[in-house]
């Protein structure tokens, strides 16, 4: 990968002037899967991979963005922005751009250079790390202050309604306000949050298992529905709920009968995946690493069972993890049917842990997993060339 001088001097080779450079990062989710859009918590971290952006502006309303991972550049008016196709890597970028003008955001025109380092389809949050890091770039050139908490709520209406997908405001909000050896706990109704500190010597472990389905999408958006269904019905018996974060699993047991049988599990994933955020942050704080791995076993359980989100490859990765030496945790992260698992590893155990996850993943499926080691990093920020930080 390139350093920050090498992605100035991409810029200026492309745009034949000097820019300025930005980064945002991908997330790993801890705990709290499938509870955002029900106004619940969730236990993200951002993490090292970042999308990083260099740019400059230009003297019209013009956006001209040259991605180095698609190997194409695409241009666009800001006067009438659109989704270039569907699927399109361009949808991100403009996309923001999109909903920051609507939000009154008049922005300039700019020429954009962008890399990205998030594996991409992974489930890492490659897309809210180009959108925010597009936006936090836009807000910046076209000299508005930068509201973090309202980038991501505008990067997550890009998403919403310019790209087209369902998603709720976790992965943004945590590439604006992620922190270094930190875990953020988001109230995802009031958007409230709390840095909940990481313990030094356990690392962040990544399993890519390198299988996206493309179910994915649909299969979300019909999850989103059933917990839409179930607090419809549910507030018949129970009139001042709003959403599924409003309901205790005492209440969802008694009025079990008015659901359908798979509202009720996925509303029961919900209900109890928002009880086991609120534990796992007390184990964190009491710095009772033991208390950590029950709480992930179940939560992957439940999105396994009773969520119905994960798939044989991520359930087989848990399962060749959970039997490693110095594992405090392990489930699925993410939305789902493929991508990553998270591995909460005691530091001495790490290596050990890749060697014998990867040659055990690979001889039983024939894929070959990457596995990455990350700590808990820093949200958006403009980067200062000098400092030379490594983009890899
Ligand atoms: C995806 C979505 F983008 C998030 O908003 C969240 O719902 C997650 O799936 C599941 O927890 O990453």
């Amino acid at each position: 990968m390139k350093t920050p001088s090498q992605l100035f001097e991409s810029f200026r080779a492309r745009f034949g002037t000097a820019s300025t450079s930005y980064r945002a990062p991908g997330r790993v989710n801890l705990i709290g899967e499938h509870t955002d859009y029900n106004e619940g918590y969730v236990l993200p971290a951002a993490i090292g991979f970042c999308c990083w952006v260099a740019a400059a502006r230009r003297g019209d309303r013009k956006l001209v963005i040259h991605s180095e991972n698609f190997k194409e550049t695409i241009e666009a008016s800001l006067d009438s922005l659109s989704p270039p196709g569907k699927k399109h890597w361009a949808n991100y970028p403009l996309g923001v751009a999109w909903a920051l003008e609507k939000a009154g955001k008049r922005l300039s025109g700019a020429n954009f250079f962008i890399a990205g380092e998030v594996p991409l389809g992974a489930g890492l949050s490659s897309s809210a790390a180009i959108e925010v890091a597009v936006g936090f770039a836009l807000l910046n050139l076209s000299g508005h202050k930068i509201d973090r908490v309202e980038l991501a709520k505008l990067c997550q209406r890009a998403e919403n309604e310019f790209v087209g997908a369902r998603c709720g405001i976790m992965d943004q909000f945590v590439s604006c306000h992620g922190r270094a050896g930190h875990a953020l706990l988001l109230d995802c109704r009031s958007l409230e949050f709390e840095l909940v500190k990481l313990p030094a010597a356990v690392q962040l472990v990544i399993c890519n298992t390198m299988v996206k389905h493309e179910l994915g999408s649909g299969e979300y958006n019909a999850r989103r529905a059933e917990c839409e269904e179930g607090v419809r019905r549910l507030r018949a018996v129970l009139p001042q709920i709003r959403a599924l974060r409003d309901v205790t699993l005492a209440q969802l047991e008694k009025h079990r009968g008015i659901l359908d049988p798979k509202v009720f599990t996925r509303c029961r994933h919900v209900v109890a995946e928002n009880e086991r955020v609120m534990k796992a942050v007390e184990a964190f704080k009491r710095e009772d690493v033991g208390a950590l791995g029950p709480l992930l076993r179940e939560s992957h359980r439940s999105l396994r069972d009773d969520y119905q989100v994960s798939c044989k490859e991520l359930d087989l990765m848990v399962q060749i993890a959970v039997a490693q030496r110095g594992v405090l945790g392990a489930r699925m992260t993410g939305g789902g049917f493929g991508g990553c698992t998270i591995n909460l590893v005691e530091d001495a155990a790490v290596d050990e842990f890749k060697r014998n996850v990867s040659a055990r993943y690979a001889s039983k499926t024939g894929l070959s997993p990457e596995i990455y080691v990350t700590s808990a990093s820093e949200g958006a920020q403009a980067v200062d060339i000098g400092q030379n930080n490594s983009l890899g």
